[in-house]
């Protein structure tokens, strides 16, 4: 008899053409829509990014995909047979529509987990809160994992990047400690500090984890994508940081965008055009570590995370 666990992948989600971008951004903006120049910005965006227009849906896909064949492989001793569904924060298949799949497949007890490493009340949280309710709503008993930003596997293998990169500026004439190397995530209104919420130091326990484990002296952590809203967010943002960077006459820097797992507009687009073309003006020269995107040891960090997750359910064979 093999039990099925029901697995909730949840990711932010992206439009599926530019005519789609309209009512994404309404969503983002909790039912307000965007303004006809706010739009176009977007649009403009979306546009220029190299990869294709929305990379982010084929991303999730293959880690979809991925995860749940690397669930099912390799563990004997598991009468268990897991079940990927996808749950998007802001696109189809929405969150709800992951956990209403699950229950109509028959599956009494499933994990919920996010592909960001990292949890804020205002990110992972807001992620989960959906998920519960609806699977309350709909009789399936689920557990989360709510971060796993310092997973031995995703240490090493963020280190594996960063040391990669390093080794691509060593043979390009820049010793390796003349290479600043700047971590970073998106950012959030800077609020959620007097709430305690945990995500600015979860992110700075990854970035010295990686810093400690590949030799890097000289790093610091920086923000970036910070919404356009009247309210203050986190700071500083990476394009003030490098201008700093330019004023002490630094001339290498690494990003590291260990918040994000997947190329999508906040890399592509935010790092690799915007702070890009800065860099440039600066007389810097910026590369980025690779994205972990369906990578077998990314793909290894969830699984374990899940499994660990699902022990604790009280899962029946049916
Ligand atoms: O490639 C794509 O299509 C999607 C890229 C994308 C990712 C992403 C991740 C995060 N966001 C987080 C927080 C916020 C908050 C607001 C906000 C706004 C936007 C807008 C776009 C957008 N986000 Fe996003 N985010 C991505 C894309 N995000 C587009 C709207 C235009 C703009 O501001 O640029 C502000 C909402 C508001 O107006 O009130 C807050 C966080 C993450 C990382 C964790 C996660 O993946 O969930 C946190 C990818």
């Amino acid at each position: 008899m093999t039990a099925k666990i029901g697995v909730l992948v949840m990711s932010y989600g992206t439009p599926e053409s530019l005519e789609g971008v309209e009512a994404y951004y309404t969503h983002i903006r909790r039912g307000n829509a965007p303004s006809a120049e706010q739009l176009k910005e977007l649009k403009d965006r979306y546009e220029a990014i190299v990869g294709g227009v929305f990379p982010l849906r084929e991303n999730t896909d293959r880690q979809v995909e991925a995860l749940q064949e690397a669930l099912n492989s390799g563990h004997s001793g598991e009468d268990v047979q897991y079940m990927c569904y996808q749950g998007l924060k802001h696109a189809h298949p929405f969150i709800e529509d992951g956990v209403e799949a699950m229950a109509r497949d028959g599956i009494t007890q499933a994990v919920g987990i996010v592909l960001a490493p990292h949890y804020s009340v205002m990110s992972v949280g807001t992620y989960i809160k959906r998920a519960r309710e609806k699977a309350e709503a709909s009789g399936v008993n689920m557990e989360f994992v709510e971060s796993y930003h310092l997973h031995p596997e995703l240490i090493d293998v963020l280190t594996r990047r960063v040391s990669a990169k390093l080794d691509l500026f060593e043979e390009t004439g820049a010793a390796r400690d003349e290479v600043r190397v700047l971590f970073s995530a998106h950012s959030l209104p800077e609020r959620i500090l007097a709430m305690g919420d945990p995500y600015r130091d979860q992110l700075l326990e990854t970035s010295k984890a990686i810093a400690e484990q590949a030799g890097v002296t000289s790093w610091q952590f920086t923000w970036q994508s910070a919404g356009r809203t009247a309210e203050p967010w986190l700071g500083p943002d990476i394009l003030d940081t490098l201008r700093e960077l330019g004023e002490a006459q630094v001339k290498y820097v690494l990003s590291a965008p260990i918040g994000f797992v997947s190329d999508h507009l906040e890399v592509l687009y935010d790092l690799d055009i915007e702070a890009q073309a800065l860099a440039s003006e600066l007389d810097l020269r910026l590369m980025r570590t690779d994205s972990l995107n369906s990578d077998p040891a990314y793909m290894s960090v969830l699984s374990d995370v899940v499994r660990t997750k699902a022990s604790q359910l009280k899962v029946s064979q049916s």
